[in-house]
């Protein structure tokens, strides 16, 4: 009788964990959305759906345009270029071009009329407010971490002035140049009122830190984020080792903020392309392994651009509890390529990591980016539950609702939130 139970709910395990993993919410925690205090720096519309620097570079896959042609063009006829390339020259199959079409329709929007008029007249129609609000309901996101640089003059402007906070986007504070680009950084530093030299002496640092500790409490920061090259190394001759060591990181543990790393990206491969131009490349997560073991009691959440780095990158995060993988990032967030990702690091790390953010630069990409993640990961959780089904252990539906949860935010919550998890007695 028990095996025939056990049966029974193994057999409609896919529609129980659809049930809840379509519904539970989720906290974004990397995207380049801004609070809609930001005004315009919050991209929506599709004009901003359809220039998307990933259908970009598509775009010029299929066209006879020149870079320079094509950039000359007012946004709207750059959109209405990549819409007759991408979607009417051709199927729209590759995973940019189905995100648009998965969002116009749950937007309830005709896709199957292809007419691009239409969409247009009905953008017009939508208060920005309310589509903020019908976004993150139909993604089902609760709250979203900015990504919010005091390199930007115009974000910069933003946060001095001040403004009421929506608490669904939260603060997070975007270092690049600081690491990458020392000394030519540092003029930044100094136009905002802290001296700094090109040598970093004691009154640099002290001073990058007076920056990093006001940055932080202005935007509330959850966390300083870092995106590096793969040829990223740790330690190293270069700048960049000391201001981890002596700046950042420092920093970061005396506010207890964990260090995100988003390592593999070859920044302007194509330049002409624009934004559309980075590239990638495997890197030697040895920088890794010396970060998370030379501060034990810092916390670097890290996630890897290269397909052929991510083994490693779970590996890694067996060694070191202070290490937490998350997202499947930019060309890796392809649902093949998600799948694979994220089905190798619940078999390695179980459920201590955060296996997406969206990464949505245009408020409405929330909704496919989520989506497409919510069926990929479906998948997955049914397969591993029926796994464990045929041992015996059959787990509820809290348990399932349990598990969710924790890959959508609260492991991400916990791994913030608790001091400084290597201190450990020694044995
Ligand atoms: O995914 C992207 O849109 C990239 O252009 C980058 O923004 C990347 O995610 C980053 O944060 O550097
Ligand atoms: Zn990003």
């Amino acid at each position: 009788m028990e095996q025939v139970d056990q049966a029974v709910s193994s057999a409609n395990l896919p529609d129980r964990v659809n049930a809840i993993v379509a519904q539970t919410a989720v906290f974004d925690i990397h995207t380049h959305l801004y609070d809609p205090a930001f005004g315009a720096l919050l991209l929506h519309g599709i004009d901003e759906l359809l220039t998307y620097h990933y259908l970009t570079a598509e775009m010029f896959r299929h066209t006879d345009l020149s870079y320079g042609a094509f950039w000359k063009l007012p946004r709207s006829e750059q959109a209405d270029h990549i819409w007759r390339r991408l979607f009417v020259d051709h199927s729209p199959v590759s995973e940019a071009c189905r995100g648009v079409l998965t969002t116009l329709n749950l937007l309830g929007l005709d896709t199957g009329k292809r007419e691009l008029p239409a969409i247009r007249k009905w953008y017009a129609e939508q208060p920005t407010e309310a589509l903020v609000d019908r976004c993150l309901n139909l993604a089902r996101v609760e709250h979203l971490c900015m990504t919010n640089s005091p390199f930007d003059l115009e974000e910069r402007r933003v946060w001095t002035r001040g403004f009421h906070r929506d608490e669904r986007f939260v603060g997070s504070l975007r270092i690049d140049p600081l690491i990458l680009e020392w000394p030519q950084a540092g003029s930044h530093l100094s136009e905002d009122g802290y001296q700094v030299g090109d040598v970093l002496d004691e009154t640099t640092i002290r001073n990058i830190r007076r920056f990093l500790e006001d940055w932080s409490d202005r935007i509330n920061a959850r966390y300083l984020m870092v995106s590096l090259p793969p040829d990223f190394a740790y330690p190293d001759q270069a700048a960049s080792t000391k201001l981890l060591d002596r700046a950042v990181i420092p920093h970061c543990q005396e506010n207890d903020l964990p260090l995100a790393l988003m390592i593999g990206v070859k920044r302007a491969v194509n330049p002409a392309l624009r934004l559309a131009g980075d590239g990638m490349g495997r890197a030697d997560l040895n920088a890794l392994e010396n970060l998370c073991a030379s501060h034990p009691q810092a916390k670097f959440l890290c996630t890897a651009l290269s397909k052929e780095n991510q083994h490693e990158l779970c590996v890694l995060a067996r060694k070191f509890p202070n290490l937490h993988p998350f997202g499947c990032w930019w060309f890796t967030n392809t649902p093949s390529t998600a799948k694979e990702i994220t089905k190798m690091r619940l078999e390695l790390i179980g459920l201590s990591v955060t296996p997406q953010h969206s990464d949505a630069r245009i408020l409405e990409q929330l909704i496919y980016k989520w989506t497409h993640f919510r069926e990929v990961l479906t998948g997955i959780l049914s397969e591993k539950y029926a796994d464990l089904a045929r041992t015996g252990w059959v787990v509820t539906d809290a348990e399932i609702q349990r598990d969710t949860t924790e890959l959508f935010g609260t492991a991400f919550e916990h791994f913030c939130d608790t001091p400084g998890p290597c201190v450990l007695p020694a044995a």
